[in-house]
């Protein structure tokens, strides 16, 4: 039997935006109220206790139950789930329509492909190694280039990019991204990289400038 009260919401992440912003800001858009726990001390002590030695979490309790709590963990699936709870006016991901849900699903999942282009990159320790690393992604003909130019390309098809009044869980979820590559904190890629991807850059651009985006960075500067 499905609860008849919303369930309360714990969302636990370390003090940066990272793999958890695409959920905050998906709750902060559809007004779903959670607490928004960030780790500065602690992590050896609280890794063993979550699911997979990792966050993001998202500890849930229904007060239906006795208070009884469930802490669920894997970012996309966080994101899909709070997405899910979120009304559909919000218009996060369209539960109702399987394939818009698979199209967002799709950009979603090549997020991922990205992030395992740049994350051992992330693991390398010497650091000209891992300019030289990146540097070679980022080429004309590198893999990051190559693959980001199919997502540019994608972004053309119809229902790829809403383009309603919020962004879907697939543009905040490139648009956390797209912050990453623009940020500067990535040694080796310049932050006009992303200005080469036209339709990337738009998006990131768009959801940049989004009301409830502009609000709740303007409150968690970085
Ligand atoms: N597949 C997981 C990956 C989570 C992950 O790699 N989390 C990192 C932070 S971005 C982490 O917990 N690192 C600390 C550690 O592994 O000890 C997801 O998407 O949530």
């Amino acid at each position: 039997m499905l609860p008849s009260s919303p369930p309360t919401l714990n969302l636990t992440y370390f003090n940066i935006s990272g793999r958890a912003e695409p959920i905050r800001l998906a709750l902060h858009i559809a007004n779903i109220p959670f607490t928004d726990t960030r780790l500065k001390a602690g992590w050896a002590e609280t890794k063993p206790k979550t699911p997979y030695g990792q966050v993001p979490t998202l500890a849930i309790t229904f007060p239906d139950t006795g208070g009884g709590t469930h802490t669920a963990a894997q970012a996309d699936a966080l994101l899909r789930y709070v997405a899910r709870l979120a009304d559909p006016v919000h218009g996060l991901y369209p539960v109702e329509d399987p394939l818009a849900c698979l199209k967002i699903d799709e950009l979603v999942r090549a997020c991922d492909d990205v992030d395992a282009l740049i994350s051992p990159t992330m693991d390398e320790p010497d650091a000209e190694k891992k300019r030289a690393a990146r540097r070679s992604l980022i080429a004309p003909d590198g893999r990051l280039t190559t693959f980001l130019t199919k997502v540019d390309r994608r972004l053309q098809a119809d229902g790829y990019v809403l383009g309603g009044e919020n962004p879907t869980i697939a543009e905040l979820t490139w648009h956390g991204m797209l912050w990453w590559l623009k940020s500067g904190l990535l040694d080796g890629v310049p932050r006009d990289y992303v200005d080469g991807f036209e339709r990337l850059a738009k998006l990131h651009e768009r959801v940049d400038g989004h009301p409830k985006v502009r609000e709740w960075k303007g409150r968690h500067q970085e």
